[in-house]
């Protein structure tokens, strides 16, 4: 059952960030401006975040953000605007890369047909049989700015990356807005809010499209400045007129580079005519912050470098890349969930890993 590795994986050299690497930025030196006076919320998650009802997502109070910024002129600007509001955009693949991706996602279902029902919402996970993916982790345009908002280049550590598509009415509509879960739950929401600073984040995920999207399809949508409360209504409390729910629109190769516990979700396109709506293709990877940091308090902060809960596995990665000579691969694919651990433990032995359904793609 063993997928052969192909090839033609290898057209992309890993090693292509060793030319790009940034000087190490102390983000526990400059002010946070998401500082705020707050309330802690009560309800959290999915639930207490349709306060309009289930189909109704958000408050409807949709805003936009300024064109991607090109991460080869504009990675000041980028930073900074991330540093602001918890997310930027920006232009991160070509156009071969483009066509190679988009030629392996439409090879996801003929592989998998016999072994792994993807589902409607498509969440697939590509990393243990599509090397193809492998130069996504280490991209010049993505990886250098997600060192500098982890906070150094040896700290992003890859701990989950997944595949998105939705095709139509039959992939659903109304996901409620939510934060993903942080630093493998050791930190609780009181501590994300209180510490001081709040950076780096714990945890950082970036959405690149495949796909053009605007607003005929599903965008992945955030809300800015929201990483330290996870209820909309009470951000929007707090925030009053500068509260907004921001749809990323952009061609194909846009990419999302946004802290893990910003509040989020897939939004149904702003096209309401069924007729009209178009599909969508995105591949979300979770980078874990990894090394020791202090609050200003002189109290170590938990929740460095953790894995993703592992039930079911959602972060398997291949012997290739965990014991990769390049160092700086091995490195990044250091943080390792119980279940990678117990498969190494066995040699690699492939029958151990076999039964779970998200090692061969799908959930
Ligand atoms: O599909 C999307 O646009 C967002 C999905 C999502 O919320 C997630 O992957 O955590
Ligand atoms: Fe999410």
């Amino acid at each position: 059952m063993w997928r052969a590795v192909r090839a033609a994986a290898r057209s992309h050299c890993l090693s292509r960030w060793h030319a790009r690497r940034v000087p190490e930025i102390h983000l526990l030196d400059v002010p946070d401006p998401n500082s705020l006076e707050l309330e802690f919320s009560s309800e959290s998650g999915r639930a207490g975040n349709s306060p309009l009802g289930n189909e109704v997502q958000g408050l409807q109070i949709i805003k936009h953000h300024p064109p991607p910024f090109d991460p080869n002129t504009q990675a000041d600007e980028a930073f900074e605007f991330y540093r602001q509001n918890g997310y930027c955009v920006i232009t991160a693949l070509s156009e071969q890369e483009l066509t190679d991706l988009n030629a392996v996602a439409d090879n996801f279902r003929k592989y998998d047909e016999n072994h792994v029902d993807v589902g409607p919402a498509e969440l697939f996970f590509p990393l243990l049989g599509y090397p193809e993916f492998d130069f996504t982790f280490f991209h010049p345009n993505t990886l250098p700015l997600v060192q500098r908002i982890l906070g150094g280049v040896d700290v992003p550590r890859l701990i989950e990356c997944n595949y998105r598509a939705w095709n139509g009415p039959e992939s659903g509509y109304h996901m409620g807005f939510h934060p993903d879960d942080c630093s493998g739950g050791l930190l609780t929401l009181e501590q994300r809010q209180t510490r001081v600073p709040y950076g780096p984040p714990d945890m950082l995920s970036t959405f690149t499209y495949l796909t053009d999207v605007d607003e005929t399809n599903p965008s992945f949508a955030v809300i800015p400045k929201s990483r330290r409360i996870d209820n909309l209504q009470v951000l929007s409390d707090v925030l009053g007129d500068e509260y907004g729910e921001v749809p990323i629109h952009g061609p194909a190769g846009t990419c999302c580079i946004v802290d893990r516990s910003t509040i989020h979700t897939r939004l149904d396109p702003l096209e309401t005519d069924k007729s009209k709506q178009q599909s969508r293709r995105l591949y979300h990877h979770v980078f874990a912050r990894a090394g020791e940091l202090y609050d200003a308090n002189g109290v170590l902060r938990e929740g460095n470098g953790e894995p993703l809960s592992d039930a079911p596995p959602r972060s398997l990665a291949p012997r290739r890349l965990v014991e990769s000579e390049d160092p700086y691969v091995a490195q990044m694919f250091s943080v390792l969930s119980t279940t990678q651990k117990e498969w190494m433990a066995t040699g690699w032995d492939e029958e151990y890993i076999n039964k779970f359904k998200s090692a061969w793609g799908g959930l």
